[in-house]
């Protein structure tokens, strides 16, 4: 550096020497820094492919920032919907939870408000989601499971005893069964003395994405919107706190679509029932403030940061553009979960790890409220244990770090900015294609919303299968041991039998006249006016036999409340029809019984995607190794082996069944996907019917103690104890002896490699597969 010389003043009568410059210091360039950075990596390529596509560079500057953010607390909000964001008060840490019964689901919330949790999310079992009481006997295995099982008012009020309903912020997790579990938490205040006016809180109320991914769907798409449309004009005029709705990516992500994809869909999601609103004669002003959001945050920790900031921006225009004023009206508020499926069964303390990095990015992203997944996420509901570790990671964040006295502190970033505006352009692109497409609803029958992110889900876990995404603990640093942890395990038959004894007492101590009368107002109601087609959609019986249309038989039409200008009042409102039956003591299954008669129960048929797990593999030998074996026992078998996938019980979590039958199509089997929500004794049918050798069993939902069992009971029964019975999900390590002991001849739990996986498969049909040192 140039010495500067210091004027002593001594001869201050001469004019002072000219100070010397200092040499000016030559700025680098961006062609510098890109030189110097090649020289490091001697050429290399550092750009990062995302599966977004979007081109990660290795470095970001002011050029690559097109846009000023503006500033949090106004339009059009991409830095935060408040001004003061946590500084003035922190997101809501609300984990949600529910198991076994109203009793131990109230005892555990209780336990977990005290130790520092500020709002409730409610999880039902899966019988509550499809609209049958736990007596019914489809749902055996599902009762209290996956969530707590809720059969009327009486299990409500349990639920929420000694928690204030105007003081405690309520979310319930709830599509199928909407009406009557809205109901009977409007009867359960009512009756613990608060109005409904008071009640604070969120219903999913979610539909567009059941039939994308999470499958949890009651009756078909259109009376599905018109319940929709009639929950929001009820909440609009009657409960002004409540959040009519929670539009959700979560469970996008969960089912393997890219950050653009869920934040594409969930806001042209938004659209749909924004529209299907107004189209029933309500203000957009009167409603939009309450419609609420619900996204994943997955590990890349600067992609989920922008993708919250580009979905509050694109929601901004979107309610823009479709008229609203109030800016209420235009600000997306958002609940975040951090990603289940990035947790692992393999090294779990390593979730903990992945759970912080993600709370980390919902905070820097500007969430209202959020859920830590615990430790335990693979294999299991939380425990005590889990749940303290995951509560308090939120906990440690807002009280330990002081990160939350920065609004938006990752504002201003280049990279974060302009990823930011990439997201929003790349998501734009996929909106516009579903607004050409005439609309959401649209897509979604059309199918191929569901397709896209399928396709995304099988080249994901390709890249995982080939160790090109790694998964420390599964496909990378692996344990040659892992000693198994605690996990809760539920007693379904104990839930069942007190679910059933509460119900019975209940319908023996009701005014049945009218109970039945109100049940009778609800079915009359939900059959007018009639739906044009319905027959398209109506099942064979009100007990809800399944019945298979695919996506592309059942074109939806507009939404039912777009043809009844009716529908923006409440005189034949379903809610509010409910709400009578639900004092009445109605239960949940006669309820969803009573619109069942006009709507009818919807399913769908399974079809896999093709040709993208096997083409990442295209020159892989391992996969060749697959094709030969597969050749070699179709010559044996004389005609190429098949599989049944078989999806049992309530569980309507297909991710993992879909990508197992694609994977096995691409291989040369010959996949039967077998339909959702089967009873053991249906899936044996079928097996028998397609002849198949293997049925594969995939359950997410805790159900595979009691259905596989059943299912290879039915098997031995029919004579057929050769066809083999394998397992595949979220199955406990804890669980493997009590399945082999009734005749699986292969589990495959959490982080399987599929192409392992079909190699043991190869080997139960009978093929010498030889082992491979270098397996994948
Ligand atoms: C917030 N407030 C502020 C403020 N920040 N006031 C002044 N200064 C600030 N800085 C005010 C808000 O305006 C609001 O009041 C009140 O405080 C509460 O804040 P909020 O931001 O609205 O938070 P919250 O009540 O927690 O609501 C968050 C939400 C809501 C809008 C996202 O919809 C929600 O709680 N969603 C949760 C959904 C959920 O749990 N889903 C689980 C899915 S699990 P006011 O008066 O304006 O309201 C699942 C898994 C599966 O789906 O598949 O089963
Ligand atoms: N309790 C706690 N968390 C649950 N999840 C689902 N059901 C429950 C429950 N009953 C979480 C898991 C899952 C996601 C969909 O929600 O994290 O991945």
């Amino acid at each position: 550096m140039a010495e500067i010389e210091t004027n002593t003043g001594e001869d201050a009568g001469a004019a002072p020497p000219a100070p010397p410059q200092p040499e000016p210091v030559k700025q680098p360039t961006l062609a510098d820094w890109q030189a110097a950075a090649a020289r490091e990596v001697k050429g290399r390529d550092l750009t990062w492919p995302t599966p977004e596509g979007i081109d990660v560079k290795p470095l970001y500057t002011a050029d690559d920032v097109k846009t000023d953010p503006g500033l949090p607390g106004f339009a059009p909000f991409t830095r935060g919907v408040r001004a003061s964001m946590y500084a003035g008060r922190p997101w809501t840490i609300r984990q949600y939870a529910g198991f076994s019964t109203a009793e131990e689901s109230n005892a555990f919330y209780r336990r977990n408000l005290a130790a520092g949790q500020k709002g409730l999310s409610v999880a039902f079992d899966l019988a509550t989601h499809r609209g049958y009481d736990s007596d019914h006997p489809r749902v055996t295995g599902d009762v209290g499971k996956a969530g707590v099982a809720i059969d009327s008012v009486e299990d409500m009020k349990i639920l929420f005893d000694g928690i204030p309903l105007d003081q405690m912020s309520v979310s319930m997790t709830m599509n199928g069964a909407v009406i009557p579990i809205l109901a009977f938490f409007i009867v359960a205040g009512e009756e613990q003395g608060v109005a409904r006016h008071l009640l604070d809180g969120t219903i999913q109320n979610d539909i567009l994405k059941e039939f994308m991914v999470r499958n949890t769907y009651i009756y078909p798409p259109d009376p599905s919107m018109r319940i929709i449309a009639d929950i929001i004009a009820y909440t609009s005029a009657e409960m002004p706190k409540f959040n009519s709705i929670s539009i959700s990516g979560y469970h996008m992500q969960e089912a393997g679509a890219t950050q653009v994809q869920e934040l594409a869909f969930t806001i042209a999601d938004g659209r749909e029932y924004a529209r299907a609103a107004m189209a029933a004669g309500l203000d957009i002003d009167r409603f939009a403030g309450r419609l609420s959001f619900f996204f994943a945050i997955g590990m890349n920790f600067f992609m989920e940061v922008a993708k919250l900031r580009a979905a509050r921006t694109l929601w901004h225009r979107v309610m823009t553009d479709l008229g609203a004023k109030d800016e209420r009206s235009k600000m997306l508020r958002t609940h975040c979960q951090t990603s289940g499926v990035s947790l692992q069964e393999q090294d779990p303390y390593n979730n903990v790890i992945r759970t912080t990095i993600e709370a980390m990015a919902a905070m820097c992203g500007g969430t209202q409220s959020l859920h830590t997944n615990a430790l335990d996420e693979a294999i299991a509901l939380p425990t005590d244990f889990s749940a303290r570790i995951a509560r308090n990671t939120q906990i440690v964040l807002q009280e330990e770090t002081g990160m939350t006295k920065v609004v938006d502190p990752l504002g201003g970033s280049y990279y974060v900015e302009s990823l930011t505006q990439q997201l929003v352009d790349q998501a734009w692109t996929i909106i516009e294609r579903v607004e050409a497409e005439g609309g959401m609803a649209a897509a979604v029958a059309k199918g191929w919303p569901k397709a896209m992110i399928e396709e995304a889900a099988a080249a994901r876990q390709a890249r995982v299968d080939r160790g090109e995404d790694v998964i420390v603990g599964v496909n990378k640093y692996r344990l040659a041991e892992q000693d198994p942890i605690d996990i809760l395990d539920v007693d379904n038959v104990a839930v069942r039998e007190a679910q059933v004894a509460r119900l019975q007492t209940m319908r023996a101590t009701r005014d049945e006249a009218a109970c039945q009368a109100a049940l009778t107002a609800l079915r009359e109601a939900a059959q007018n006016p009639p739906l044009q087609g319905e027959e398209d959609h109506a099942t064979h019986g009100g007990g809800g036999s399944p019945h298979t249309i695919s996506p592309g038989e059942a074109p939806l039409r507009q939404p039912a409340a777009a043809t009844s200008p009716s529908r923006g009042g409440l005189e034949d409102n379903l809610l509010a029809l409910a709400v009578e039956a639900a004092r009445a003591r109605a239960s949940l299954g006669e309820i969803s019984a009573a619109m069942e008669v006009a709507f009818g129960r919807y399913g769908t048929q399974p079809t896999p995607v093709s040709g993208i797990y096997g083409g990442a593999y295209a020159d892989d030998p391992r996969w060749a190794r697959l094709t030969d074996g597969v050749d070699a026992t179709e010559r044996r078998l004389g005609r190429k082996p098949r599989m049944l996938v078989a999806k049992m019980g309530q569980d309507g979590h297909d991710r993992g069944a879909n990508l197992v039958s694609s994977m096995f199509a691409d291989l040369g089997f010959e996949i039967v996907p077998g339909p959702l929500f089967q009873t053991p004794q249906e899936v044996a049918g079928l097996a028998l019917e397609k002849d198949v050798d293997v049925v594969g069993a995939s359950s997410l939902a805790a159900g595979h103690k009691t259905l596989i069992p059943e299912l290879i009971g039915y098997l031995r029964d029919a004579g057929r104890p050769d066809i083999k019975v394998i397992a595949g999900g979220v199955i406990p390590a804890q669980d493997y002896q009590i399945l082999r002991d009734a005749g699986v001849q292969a589990i495959f739990g959490p982080g399987t490699n599929l192409v392992q996986a079909a190699e043991e498969v190869l080997r139960l049909l009978g093929h010498n597969m030889p082992p491979q040192e270098d397996a994948a």
